[in-house]
């Protein structure tokens, strides 16, 4: 139910050997490098020369326990690499040589550096000297030497998610979901210590900060808003009303456009960071994801995780240009940097004068629901990324229904995985009958900060 197999496809079993005695050999995940050799050797045609020079895309595949790379210039998979359990957050160095993955599901990132239990996000410095690991289960940030290729400092902060590091590598902001204590942690990385707090009433996902360090955009659970929060501040300064569930925020490389996912319409929105608006949004596929883009900034790419692909969008002309499957529950994607030394005299961003009419709405009245209790029907509302009500008591023999009211899908996941619903669909239920007394705690396994218990007594 949970893991589908991909398809096998006839050149994994040489990528796997290839990977083993490169993973025997270095202990790194040079991935690149990987992908070139092995995308030559398996496929060889003259045309593979040709097409070794355009930049890759680098795909976690949530449920493939693996990588795919995606040739820019064709716009398909050239092979798939597996990596432990559960591919969470993935970076590339800026020489574009190197992408180091996170395995929620194991303890490693590149393979070969145990961080601590489940990493979740990571983030790359500008320079390429420091990966920071969000290590979840350890409640630590892990800072990554990438010439040691080791740990060199853990950093404690509760449940980390995702971590942005400023454009100077001086701070970090990490999205601490620690339940009851949501908040952004701030790291100074020289110091190697937290060193402020931005406390927050609702559970941090995603972030990252505009080129120019003067923003950092970041979205919470259960609300349909980025939050633009003014880093010397250390304050929220504006909000930018977008589609339900909103995920990854991401700034194009010279800052001209800001992009989101919202997860709930399956949509990328086009923001002007000078205005903080909307100036326009683009179907994509089912649950997106993540976002990256090619260096000029004139392509991005999208994952749906709903729809096991990645959408190529030109952002100029806000329009999806291909739709390229990669295989199952695709999550974060990197994309292979370009030093266009030719590119230097490149004219100044002109202003979008015709730029679409704003699709955006408003965000409707958010209708919260006054917390429940406990009324010993078993039902438990999932909105706005919590189980209401979190604590259920119920009496032996009682169907606990669950019932997804968010736009996106949760799980219900017994601790011990008594039960695990899968992902609910919007609008679905899910039951478990529960006959033996006892407190049976759960959480949704797509987002751990959503916890909650039922209570059978007698
Ligand atoms: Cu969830």
């Amino acid at each position: 139910m949970r893991h589908n197999a991909s398809q096998p496809d006839a050149s994994r079993p040489a990528t796997r050997g290839a990977w083993r005695r490169l993973k025997s050999l270095a202990g790194l995940l040079v991935v690149a490098g990987l992908a070139t050799t092995m995308w030559a050797a398996t496929i060889g045609t003259p045309a593979a020369a040709a097409m070794r020079g355009a930049p890759k895309a680098y795909v976690g595949l949530f449920n493939d326990n693996a990588v795919a790379v995606i040739d820019t210039g064709t716009n398909r998979v050239l092979t798939t690499i597996p990596i432990p359990a559960g591919p969470h957050g993935l970076v590339i160095s800026p020489d574009g040589l190197r992408v180091y993955a996170s395995s929620d599901g194991d303890s490693t990132v590149s393979i070969s550096i145990d961080v601590g239990k489940a990493p979740h996000g990571m983030a790359i410095n500008r320079s390429g000297s420091l990966v920071l690991v969000a290590v979840f289960g350890a409640s630590q940030v892990a800072m990554i030497d990438t010439v040691q290729n080791e740990v060199v400092a853990r950093i404690p902060v509760g449940n980390p998610h995702n971590i942005a590091i400023s454009p100077d590598g001086g701070t970090a902001y990490v999205a601490s979901q620690q339940p009851g204590a949501a908040q952004l942690a701030i790291l100074d990385l020289a110091a190697r210590r937290q060193v402020g707090t931005v406390p927050l009433d609702k559970t941090p996902r995603a972030l990252t900060f505009s080129p120019d360090g003067a923003a950092l955009y970041c979205t919470l659970a259960g609300s349909d808003s980025v939050q633009v929060l003014d880093p010397k501040q250390n304050r929220i300064v504006a909000q930018i009303p977008v589609g339900a569930s909103p995920h990854h925020p991401f700034f194009t490389a010279n800052g001209e456009y800001g992009l989101v996912v919202s997860q709930g319409p399956g949509e990328l929105a086009f923001i002007n960071p000078g205005t903080h608006t909307v100036i326009g949004t683009v179907a994509v596929g089912k649950q997106p994801n993540w976002i990256a883009a090619s260096s000029d900034g004139h392509m991005a790419y999208v994952t749906n995780e709903g729809s096991n692909s990645v959408s190529v969008v030109d952002v100029e002309k806000q329009r999806v240009l291909a739709t390229i499957p990669v295989g199952n529950a695709p999550r974060k994607i990197v994309v292979q940097p370009v030093h266009a030394a030719k590119d230097a005299a490149v004219a100044p961003a002109d202003v979008r004068a015709q730029a679409p009419p704003l699709t955006a709405s408003a965000p409707g009245a958010a209708v919260s629901t006054a917390p429940a209790m406990s009324d010993g029907s078993g039902a438990v509302r999932i909105q706005n990324f919590a189980f209401t009500p979190a604590p259920i008591t119920v009496t032996p023999g009682t169907t606990v229904v669950w019932t997804n009211a968010d736009a996106i899908p949760h799980t219900t996941t017994g601790k011990d995985k008594q039960w695990d619903s899968g992902p609910i669909q919007p609008g679905t239920s899910f039951k478990v009958t529960f006959d033996k007394a006892g407190t049976y705690t759960y959480a949704c396994a797509i987002h751990p900060f959503m916890q909650g218990t039922v209570v059978v007594g007698n």
